[in-house]
This record gives C-alpha cells, structure tokens and sequence, in this order.
C-alpha cells in the first residue's frame, strides 16, 4: 500500500512528528525555500492528500488551489481563521481543529493574566530578584475579588472563563444572541466595556470579529478598567491598544496574543501596564498531547474516508 503524501506546514512536538512520519510521507513544507516548494509542486503537486498545519500558520488558498488530490486540512489548535473554510469546502477539501482538548487551559491562562495582570506579579517576581526588596516595600497593586468581568463571546472557552470567574465577581458577556446561562448579557462590546472592569476576549477571529475591541471600546473601559486577550490579535485594534496603553486611557492589558506575531509593539513590551505572554494559552503537555491525539483521529479518519471526529463546518464557529 502506499502511504498518503502529507504536507506539514508547522513543526510539532517530536511525538506528533513521529506519528505523522508512521502513517504517511511527510514534506516539511515549512523549511522548504520557494524555489523548492515551486519544484516540488511540479513534480508531485497530484501525490498530496492532506494538509497538517496550526492555527497560527493556517493553509494559504494558493496552496489548496495547487494540490488537486487535497482532501483534508487538519489544524493543530481550535481556530482555523488563517483558512478559507468556503473556499476550501469548494475545492472539496475538509478543515477539522481541536476544539475541546484544549478550552481547561486557555480558560486556565485567562484567569493567571488577570491575576497577574491585578497583582503585577511579573514586577513582584522581579522586585525578589533584582534585590530591591531589601530597600524597602513594593507599591501596592489592586484587588481581584470583587471586580466586574466582561467577556466577549461567550464560546467554550469564553464559557470555561466565566465559570472559573464568577467565583471572584460579578461575570457579564457580549456576543451574537443572548445564551441560556445566568450572566448578564450586553448587546455590544462597547455596553459591556462600559459595565466592567475586566474586559476579556474570548472570540473567535472572523472578519466580523477583526478589530471588535477598537478605540470605542477601549474608551468605555475606562482608566480603571484592564483588558486581556487570549483569542487572537485581530479581533483586537492594537494600534488604538498601544495608544489607549501610553496614554493611560485604560489601566493596563494582559496578552498572550497579538497582530503579527511574534512581532511585539515595542510601546507594549515597554509599558510597566502590560502583562505579555508567546501565545501559550494551550502550550501544556497534557493538551498539547491532547491536541495532537484528536489531530491524528481526525486525519486517520480522513485518510480511511471515515467521518470526521470534529470538522469545521461552514457555519460552523470555533
Ligand atoms: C495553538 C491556538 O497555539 O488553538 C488555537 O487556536 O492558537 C493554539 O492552541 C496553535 O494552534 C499552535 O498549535
């Protein structure tokens, strides 16, 4: 039998490379030049059947469009936003992610940002270690408990958040429609902002969603108030961020993602208001070894024309 022609446009863990290797000839798409993908393409651009790749890096139409016996793009993470669902579902390849596996830990991440963020952690760990403290006493930070938290989008995730929240205050939500729970909804993220003091994004990226968390936004949460992502830098208008960051129009921001990563605004990185995290949210061995468990099922299942464990749907949101 021969194996199955798998294109990897990431690396992974060893475990998972080992995997892949196991089940089909894999082309390290990543390290490859641009004259040697265009060679490659020329020669065996038919010989392809599946895409593995992460949500980061996602799979450019280009490359869907030049593999005719595409039929799966498999994505290491939950958001496939850097993949053109309908177009990929027109050239008759499915997309699947890793939803679930890793919700425990971005919703984890969430709530060690705003602690951290609150408590400035990052300044008291530093404050030990450089030795000030024989100097004297850091400043005060603020207090967690008791503070209002607003949560955009109220997806697994944005959910796993608010349940682990509520137990330090009152827990609100902007999003599509109202959802059967017994958090305060709000129409927009502007009302929301408005009514909290922690504002944090939880929603997937969409081109409705890119750039949801603008100057307005910002505006409405006031001098007081801290905003934290783990979803993803578009939904949120860094520009107008770094702006509302030096300007002190809001207290601070704890991210762990950002426009263009891994590039950093450097006004962030210098910022003693900002708490900043490599886009870890799902970065433990346990999920990623989760992740990488769903990934294979999935493209085991494509490979075997099974159904697929958990495929994006059109309408589908992450
Ligand atoms: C990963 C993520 O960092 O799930 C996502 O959408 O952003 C992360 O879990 C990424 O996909 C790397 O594999």
């Amino acid at each position: 039998m021969t194996l199955p022609t798998l294109i990897q446009l990431s690396p992974f863990s060893d475990d998972l490379e080992a995997a892949l290797a196991a089940r089909g000839c894999v082309v390290r798409w990543f390290e490859m030049t641009d004259v040697g993908q265009a060679r490659w393409l020329a020669d065996h651009a038919g010989e392809a059947t599946a895409i593995i790749t992460n949500g980061h890096v996602g799979a450019p139409r280009d490359l869907i469009e030049a593999l005719p016996s595409l039929r799966l793009i498999a994505v290491n993470g939950v958001g496939y936003d850097q993949i053109d669902i309908a177009h990929a579902d027109r050239c008759g390849v499915a997309v699947t992610n890793t939803p679930d596996v890793l919700t425990d830990d971005v919703a984890d991440l969430a709530v060690g940002l705003v602690i951290g963020l609150i408590r400035q952690l990052p300044r008291a760990d530093s404050f030990v270690r450089s030795g000030a403290w024989a100097e004297g006493n850091m400043l005060l930070a603020r207090k967690v408990t008791g503070r209002r938290f607003g949560i955009v989008g109220l997806g697994r995730i944005g959910a796993a958040i608010a349940d682990r929240l509520r137990a330090f205050g009152p827990v609100a939500y902007s999003g599509r429609a109202p959802k059967p729970v017994d958090y305060h909804f709000h129409d927009s993220p502007r009302a929301l902002a408005a009514a909290c003091d922690v504002l944090i994004v939880a929603t997937a990226a969409t081109p409705e969603t890119r750039h949801l968390i603008d100057a307005d936004v910002l505006a409405a949460l006031g001098p007081d108030g801290v905003l934290v992502n783990v979803a993803r830098g578009s939904v949120v208008d860094q520009d107008a961020l770094v702006a509302a960051i030096e300007r002190g129009t809001i207290a601070g921001a704890a991210l762990d993602v950002f426009a263009d990563e891994p590039d950093v605004p450097r006004a962030l990185i210098d910022s003693d208001r900002t708490l900043l995290t490599p886009h870890i949210a799902s970065a433990t061995v346990e999920t990623r070894r989760a992740m990488a468990a769903l990934l294979l099922d999935n493209l085991d299942a494509g490979l075997a024309g099974r159904p697929l464990l958990t495929p994006v749907g059109i309408d589908r949101p992450g």
